[in-house]
This record gives C-alpha cells, structure tokens and sequence, in this order.
C-alpha cells in the first residue's frame, strides 16, 4: 500500500478535482506492475495497473491488487474499475480508503464481497486521507477545502505603505509555489488586485496554474489590463453588483445576491472546484478565517515597526492549534489549525 500511495503522488496537481490513486498488482509476493491515475479524464489507478501488467505478459488471474482508493461503481468519464476487477478475477483486494464519493461509498466494496472477492479496507488511512483531503472535504461538506497563506513582518504586520514588494525570502516563496501546484484555484479580494497587480500562477515549477477568483462585492475592477486577466489561465470574478460588465478576458462572473462567504463557497464547488489557496489581504483573510481548514503563515525576518495587521477589526481573540513549524531560509513557515468553536 505504501508503494501504491507513493505512486498515487506522482500526480500531485494534476488530477484536480479527481483523488490522487495508486495501484499496485502483485501475485505470489512478486510485484507485477503498479499504475496510477495521471491527470483528470485519465485512467483510473487500478485500470493503468490493469494495462501494464497486460503489457508486459502477466496473467492476472488469482493475483492481488493494492488501491489507495476504494475502486469506482459508477459511469464517469470512465466506466466502473469495479467491473475491471472482477472480469481479471483478482483474489484479494486492500483498500486504502472508502470512496466518499455518495456514486461510491461502500458499493464497490460490497460488490466484491458479494463476488467471492477477499477485501481488507483500511490500510494507511491517516495518510492517505490527508493527500486527498481536497476531494474528501468536498464530497462531505459540499463547499471546498480551504487553506489560508499569508506572510507577515517579524512583529506581525502583512503589509506596509514603505515597504514595496516582496518582504519573504527567495525559498518562502518557492515553497509557495509549490504549494500552489497543489490547489485548484486561488483567492483574493478586489483590493490586492487593485494595489499588487498580481500573477497568481504557478513560477518556478511546473505544472498547472490555479483558477484564479477575485471576490469584488461592488465591481471595483473595471479594466482588464490587470496580470490576472492577460497571462494564460481562466479567472472567474464573484459580484453582489448588477452593474458588473463582461469582459472575453474575464472567464466568468458569478452574481451572488446574498453575498455571504459560505454562499460563494457552495457556488465554487458547484465549478468543481475542490480547493481554494486563500491568498488575500486582511478583510479577505478576516472573512475566509471561519471557513479554514488549514491556515499557512510565513513569518519573515525583517521588522516593520508599524502597518497592518492580517485579522483587521478583530473584535473577539482567535486561537490557533499550531500543527507544525519549518524554518525556510530566514523564515519561519507554521502551519496552523482554526480552534473549533
Ligand atoms: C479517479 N481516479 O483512480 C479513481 C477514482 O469521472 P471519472 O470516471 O474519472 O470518475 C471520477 C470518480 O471516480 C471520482 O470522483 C472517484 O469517486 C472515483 N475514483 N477517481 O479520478 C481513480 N479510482
Ligand atoms: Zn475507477
């Protein structure tokens, strides 16, 4: 299983908003191939494996199969795996995790049974859950999972009038990016798009470049010559204003008429978008910090003595559970947990 899920990894950022799955065919203690689900529309985990034992001469028959994933029931863009399954007559399946998929969930697994078929379900599930805790969050909630990153000065200011630029060191922001590479789309308010003029995408390595979504209540952006609508990508602008004006360099806009966080959020996992980098200033970090799931926090070492701070007009403590913490070049990068109410 563990050589199933480092082979599930190899598609990091590449199969949003699908899980990332390994599969690994083995019979008699020999391993006979391994397959994993590449990018999204692509063959299942189990049917690649499937194909490259083929390829090179095994017969499948009595073998056993690894899957970090629970095999699919469902036409999607490819029919069942469970079916594939059953028609090489596989002797024993292990399963990493229940697909929470409602097409999914258990079906697969009782169908096998069902078939004479020995299956284990369980195994390396802490860590499989975590890689895939995009697709699990979205599956059972119905709104994206959402992870805040923002830096600060030492004395713990994320912006200030004097200083220009860039505050974090050059390996902050690679790891960034690298970060990056892993959601499906990144957020901001109107307000960073007005003062920063960002790219949003992914530099330094490659790979696929998030959506990109603005949050801009009253449509303060009028021009398309921003970054965000002239590099290649799609960018979608959320609205509360019936006075918004389309734009061929503005993917899509969506009205929201009651404009509440969690409302924007149920309309981007209706996009089948699954992830969401939060990567806005203080009102937007403020506004999303109820919704996190996760919250990343580069502390840089330079000391600003004045700006602003990253929860603006704070009325009430927020607590964090402190997760981890990696010193990066001269910074500090803590990855923190919202404290549940
Ligand atoms: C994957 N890769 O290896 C497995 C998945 O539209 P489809 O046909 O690609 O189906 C996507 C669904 O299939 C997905 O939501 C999940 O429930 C199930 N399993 N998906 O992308 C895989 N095994
Ligand atoms: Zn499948």
């Amino acid at each position: 299983m563990r050589m199933a899920l480092e082979e599930s990894k190899k598609a990091i950022g590449y199969t949003n908003p699908n899980p990332l799955v390994g599969a690994i065919i083995e019979k008699n203690g020999h391993i006979l191939s391994k397959g994993y689900h590449k990018y999204f529309g692509g063959d299942h985990a189990e049917v690649n494996a499937i194909k490259n034992a083929l390829k090179k001469g095994h017969e499948i028959k009595d073998s056993n199969i690894y899957i970090t994933l629970e095999p699919c029931f469902h036409y999607g863009k490819t029919p069942p795996c469970v079916d594939e399954i059953l028609k090489y007559k596989f002797k024993k399946v292990f399963i990493g995790i229940k697909d929470p998929n409602p097409k999914v969930n258990g079906k697969s697994i009782e169908k096998l049974r069902k078939n004479g078929v020995i299956v284990d379900e369980g195994i390396l599930k802490d860590e499989i859950t975590e890689l895939n805790k995009f697709f699990i969050k979205s599956m059972n909630y119905s709104i994206p999972y959402i992870n805040i990153k923002y830096a600060q000065s030492l004395d713990g200011f994320i912006y200030n009038d004097s200083i220009k630029g860039r505050f974090t060191c050059k390996e902050s922001l690679i790891d960034v990016h690298k970060m990056r590479k892993k959601y499906q789309s990144i957020l901001v308010g109107a307000g960073t798009i007005l003062k920063d003029n960002p790219k949003l995408n992914l530099r330094y390595l490659e790979g696929i470049s998030p959506i990109r979504i603005v949050i801009d209540k009253d449509f303060d952006i009028k021009s398309t010559d921003f970054n965000i609508f002239n590099i290649p990508g799609k960018n979608i602008i959320f609205t509360n204003s019936k006075n918004y004006i389309c734009n061929s360099k503005i993917t899509k806009i969506v009205y929201i008429k009651d404009f509440s966080i969690l409302n924007i959020l149920k309309e981007i996992n209706k996009m089948d978008i699954n992830s969401v980098l939060v990567e806005g200033g203080g009102k937007i970090i403020s506004l999303f910090y109820d919704y996190s799931d996760e919250i990343n926090v580069y502390i840089s070492n330079k000391i600003f003595g004045k700006g602003i701070s990253p929860f603006e007009n704070l009325k009430k403590i927020k607590e964090f559970h402190i997760k981890n913490s990696f010193i990066i070049g001269e910074n500090i990068k803590l990855e923190l947990k919202r404290c549940l109410r």
